[in-house]
């Protein structure tokens, strides 16, 4: 057999001039406000993003962990991107190149939701479209090597740990979406393979796109921490595997922010990237899906 790896991520802009190209992915075609856009131009062109020749600095870190999981597991692994370039499917289409006859799909986010995971999975299968043998990693929020790295990350706090993923409109639950559920499962597993005594979970990164989404938002969830008398925390994103615009933005600013202005100060774990417990914990996952094929 001739294994390669579909690793997934969400995708970023190369450059500030693809923002437009990219928000209208993520939009799917539905309109898009300009003040939106001009926001969203303004947050990456913050983080480092910009018109250059040299990729851009959230790419990179995709392509760090992309390279560390093929090192580690000796055979290719191919990068493809929800939103951006490469697509999931111009990644399928490099590894049947490269003579893979087994794909492994695998997403660089570890709980399952209709409107996720599973519209990476439709990317993916549509891309193999049966040319090829494919397994699917659907959740691996439970996974323990992932676990331990996480509570290793906020054993041993004397802050309150805050554990955070992004939101979903809310009529995801009305639907039995196991999103909400999973991401509380890791959280509880983290907090008691840590023994931490006090911690709470948020959402974030909420899309102004004029529905309700699930909360509390951590924003307004600092707001009640500080009424309950708690001044430092740390933010955990237990929906997150890697520096992007949600973290270094939402999280490293936004958040930063508000926790100043109530006079809290906020602190959040250094995200797996590319770290080699992290790689160990993706590469364990493949493993397993390929021993499943050879049984
Ligand atoms: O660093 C980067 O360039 C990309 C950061 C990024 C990640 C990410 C992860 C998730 N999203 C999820 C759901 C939604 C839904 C909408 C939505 C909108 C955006 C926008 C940007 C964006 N998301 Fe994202 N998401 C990232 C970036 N996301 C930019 C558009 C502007 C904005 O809201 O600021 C709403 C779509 C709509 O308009 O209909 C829903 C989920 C995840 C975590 C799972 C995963 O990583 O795939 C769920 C990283």
């Amino acid at each position: 057999m001739k294994p390669a790896v579909i690793l997934m991520a969400y995708g970023s802009p190369d450059r500030l001039g693809d923002v437009p190209a990219y928000y209208a992915d993520i939009r799917g075609g539905r309109p898009i406000a300009p003040a939106h856009l001009d926001d969203l131009v303004g947050r990456y062109r913050a983080l480092g993003v910009d018109d250059g020749s040299e990729p851009s600095p959230l790419n990179t870190i995709t392509e760090e962990t992309r390279a560390a999981l093929e090192a580690g597991l000796g055979f290719p692994v191919f990068t493809g991107m929800r939103h951006w370039r490469p697509r999931i499917a111009e990644a399928v289409d490099s590894a049947l190149a490269d003579a893979a006859d087994l794909l492994v799909g695998l997403v660089l986010a570890p709980h399952y939701s209709a409107l996720s995971i599973a519209a990476y999975r439709a990317q993916f299968d549509g891309a193999a479209g049966g040319r090829v043998e494919t397994r699917f990693v659907e959740r691996w929020g439970a996974e323990p090597a992932l676990i331990s790295l996480l509570a290793e990350r906020v054993r041993g706090t004397g802050a309150h740990v805050v554990f955070t993923a992004h939101s979903l409109p809310v009529r995801i639950l009305a639907d039995g979406d196991p999103y909400q559920d999973e991401l509380l499962e890791t959280s509880r597993l983290v907090g008691e393979a840590a023994s931490l005594e006090d911690w709470s979970f948020s959402y974030q990164s909420e899309s102004p796109t004029g529905e309700p989404w699930l909360g509390p938002d951590i924003l307004d969830h600092l707001g009640e921490l500080k009424a309950r008398g708690v001044g430092d925390v740390l933010v955990c994103p237990v929906g997150f595997v890697s520096d992007h615009l949600e973290i270094r933005w939402d999280i490293d600013h936004e958040a930063k922010e508000r926790a100043a202005e109530l006079g809290m100060r906020l602190d959040r774990i250094a995200m797996p990237n590319a770290d080699p417990d992290f790689i160990d914990c993706l590469a364990g996952i493949v493993i397993r899906e390929l021993q499943a094929v050879a049984a």
